[in-house]
């Protein structure tokens, strides 16, 4: 979750080439209309809409790293979240594989579901329904926790290319749950061990990162939040990533997965 609006703050935020961030945009893609129309959205604090395509969209970035100057073409697909549950049933489009083997890393976005005491309660309360003719229960992609669905397809990911560099993003970081303000790593260790335990374990180059690619919620937002929020759109200082600190710069976990390949 997430996905698209991350694609379309970074090309909103990178377009004209002056952010100073880690990677900025060094020329106009062949096609932007696809990126552009998401992007005049996320500037009025407008959902972008759902990805409706199955195959991915191809969006291509031609950037300059900012540390060596190297130019750097970054090509990432926008694709319907569903796409992944089709690698759950194991009905993989030869499109996905193909998109797997020419790729350099992997930007994992995920979104965990956060439990309630109330849910947990309303779940075994003694006056819910007890499931009939469980017979008749057919075990369904969407029935498997979230936490198993993203861990089958980092194990798809880890199997078709294997240990690659990889950012793990916790996506629409700006209504998380970090009061204490954990460091990202332990974060991910302490709320999720099971994809932290996964990630640690099969891949050398790993990094864990908060994204906020709205900068808040757009749900309830009063006149002047909306205010504050467009000028900080203007400062480029809206979406953030978080991996111990705040940062506005929001291709390093992108930076992340090609660094090794930007030297001088
Ligand atoms: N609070 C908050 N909400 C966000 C953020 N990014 C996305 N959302 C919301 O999350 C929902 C899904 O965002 P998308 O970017 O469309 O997610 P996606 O992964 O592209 O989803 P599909 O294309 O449908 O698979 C939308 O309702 C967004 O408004 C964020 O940084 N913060
Ligand atoms: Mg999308």
């Amino acid at each position: 979750m997430g996905k698209s609006t991350y694609l379309t703050a970074l090309w909103a935020v990178e377009k004209d080439g002056r952010s100073g961030h880690l990677l900025t945009c060094d020329d106009f893609p062949s096609d932007s209309s696809y990126i552009d129309g998401m992007r005049n959205n996320w500037i009025e604090l407008k959902e972008v809409r759902r990805t409706t395509f199955a195959e991915p969209t191809e969006i291509v970035l031609p950037m300059r790293s900012s540390r060596t100057g190297n130019k750097i073409n970054l090509a990432m697909p926008d694709f319907q979240g569903e796409i992944f549950q089709r690698v759950i049933s194991n009905s993989i489009s030869s499109n996905i594989d193909e998109w797997c083997d020419r790729s350099d890393g992997i930007l994992f976005m995920l979104r965990m579901p956060t439990t309630s005491p109330e849910m947990l309660q309303e779940q075994i309360s003694p006056k819910t329904e007890p499931r009939l003719e469980m017979e008749k229960v057919v075990m369904q992609t969407k029935d498997i926790e979230v936490a198993i669905q993203n861990l089958i397809l980092l194990k798809y990911l880890y199997s078709r290319m294997g240990d690659c560099p990889i950012s793990l993003c916790f996506s629409l970081w700006d209504i998380a749950d970090n009061a204490n303000n954990e460091t990202m790593e332990k974060w991910v260790k302490v709320n999720h061990p099971c994809i932290y335990n996964f990630v640690t374990e099969h891949f050398t180059k790993f990094r864990f990162y908060g994204i906020s690619a709205q900068g808040a919620s757009y749900e309830d937002l009063s006149e002047e939040e909306g205010d504050k929020l467009a000028e900080k759109t203007t400062k480029k200082q809206r979406a953030y990533v978080y991996t111990d600190q705040l940062s506005y710069d929001i291709t390093e976990p992108l930076y992340f997965l090609i660094s090794t390949q930007d030297e001088d």
